[in-house]
């Protein structure tokens, strides 16, 4: 996830701007803009249409994607479209409605009403209508049979230089179906509608590969998380970290991709971190040696204090550092119900996600860290590495207990592994 080459200019212009920040308006200054970048994955805009011809599941689709139950009423009056979609057995969605994801308001997925139905017959009159090419990518779902209608929609898209995925929804309808014949073959079925697609859409430059079987009903089956995958991979850059640290955990790859993230931001929460104690230092320490030196008196126990808030600060930025990753790795609060019904094994490793401000040996107990250490180190280069490792090793733990805990799930559910680059179901 981003490369090398883009990861160094990005580094530098930051940094360039850090420090053009410090000479205009002093450390407190460039602080505030590299905590602006570092939470800057919120403000990436994307929009997502969801088409295709009515009763497919588009809005359902919409809601699985984004870890929203149909059923979930709780949010359903709320108007920053982090709610549940309207779903139903009769023609539902009749206006463009849009649906965020609840940790990142920007990433915007487009319910669009379904193509062909009485209040939208004509296709022209659909694509102006619901704007069609202010979108940055599509999805256009479809069920049983492809339509004339979802082939022309296909060709208006790709006409209007857009990408999109086909993708065949309620296979777990059709393993029903198939379940019933005397000598029932899943694999040959999904063979067969994955053959019968390709063979339509393969002049529109869709590779096979782009056609995703999926059950909105199922998330852990057939290829949605491969969906979720391909989706990032489509994205630029930015919008794709964008979008993987919104993303709900699905899959191993989507563990493994927000480490990834969280791992390359590090530089940038250990700067911030380090530019924190400058400004306490600037604030608290250099006034008052000033003044001690005034009143010729001794620096020692002022040096003392300063080393004292300097520790509350690195246990304080540590912890919410750690905070962030448990809440990107979905990995629950300590005294929550998902908490308590962990196998105590587990429990155990979690312990070491809570830190506690207020107990100095925190790190030292559970991670083998010195603090101290860290707040007597003057170089800013030693305290910013020390930090970053620290960091660092928070995460290589938290990857390895997420994955475990996906690999227990899926034990004990018995059913095929969501991380799977390529699932099927038999
Ligand atoms: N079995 C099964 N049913 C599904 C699936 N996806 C959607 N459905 C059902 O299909 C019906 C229509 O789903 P919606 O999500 O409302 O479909 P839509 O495409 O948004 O419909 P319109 O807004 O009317 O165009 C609902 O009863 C859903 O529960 C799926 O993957 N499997
Ligand atoms: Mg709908």
């Amino acid at each position: 996830m981003g490369k090398a080459q883009s990861k160094d200019e990005e580094y530098s212009e930051e940094f360039q701007e850090a420090k053009r920040q410090i000479e205009e308006k002093g450390v407190a200054g460039a602080q505030a803009m590299m905590r602006e970048t570092l939470i800057g994955w919120k403000d990436i805009k994307i929009k997502i249409g969801v088409t295709g011809n009515a009763g497919v599941g588009k809005s359902s689709f919409i809601n699985a994607i984004r870890g929203i139950d149909d059923e979930d009423e709780e949010n359903d009056d709320d108007k920053s479209g982090a709610r549940a979609a309207k779903t139903g057995q009769i023609e539902t969605t009749m206006k463009p409605a849009s649906y965020t994801y609840p940790e990142s308001p920007n990433i915007t997925l487009m319910d669009l009403p379904g193509i062909g139905t009485p209040t939208y017959p004509d296709l022209d009159i659909y694509c102006e209508r619901v704007g069609l090419e202010t979108y940055d990518t599509f999805m256009i779902l479809t069920s049983t049979r492809c339509t004339k209608l979802e082939l022309e929609l296909a060709q208006k898209i790709k006409s209007m230089g857009k990408s999109f995925f086909l993708i065949r929804t309620k296979i777990d309808q059709d393993k029903k179906n198939e379940k019933r014949r005397k000598k029932p073959d899943i694999e040959a079925m999904l063979k067969r509608i994955r053959a019968y697609l390709y063979e339509i859409v393969k002049d529109f430059g869709i590779r096979e590969d782009e056609i995703f079987l999926i059950s909105n009903h199922k998330r852990d089956k057939w290829e949605f998380s491969r969906l979720v995958e391909a989706i990032l991979g489509k994205l630029p850059a930015h919008q794709k970290e964008a979008l993987t640290l919104s993303l709900k955990i699905l899959s191993k790859d989507v563990v493994i991709g927000k480490v990834e993230i969280l791992r390359s931001q590090l530089w940038k929460a250990s700067l911030i971190f380090h530019l924190t104690i400058v400004v306490e230092s600037e604030l608290y320490f250099r006034p008052m040696l000033d003044i001690l030196s005034a009143l010729s008196i001794d620096h020692d126990e002022s040096k003392t204090a300063h080393l004292a808030r300097s520790e509350r600060v690195v246990l304080a930025f540590l912890g919410r550092r750690t905070e962030f990753f448990r809440s990107q790795l979905g990995l629950p609060e300590e005294d929550s119900d998902e908490f308590e019904k962990m196998k105590p094994k587990f429990q155990e490793r979690m312990r070491k996600f809570y830190p506690n401000e207020e107990d100095e040996s925190f790190w030292a107990r559970c991670f083998a860290i010195d603090i101290s250490n860290i707040t007597s180190t003057c170089r800013p280069s030693g305290r910013l590495t020390k930090v970053e490792k620290i960091l660092n090793r928070v995460l290589d733990e938290m990857q390895q207990l997420s994955l475990d805990l996906l690999d227990e799930a899926a034990t004990h559910t018995q059913e095929p592994r969501t991380g799977d680059a390529k699932q099927s179901e038999t």
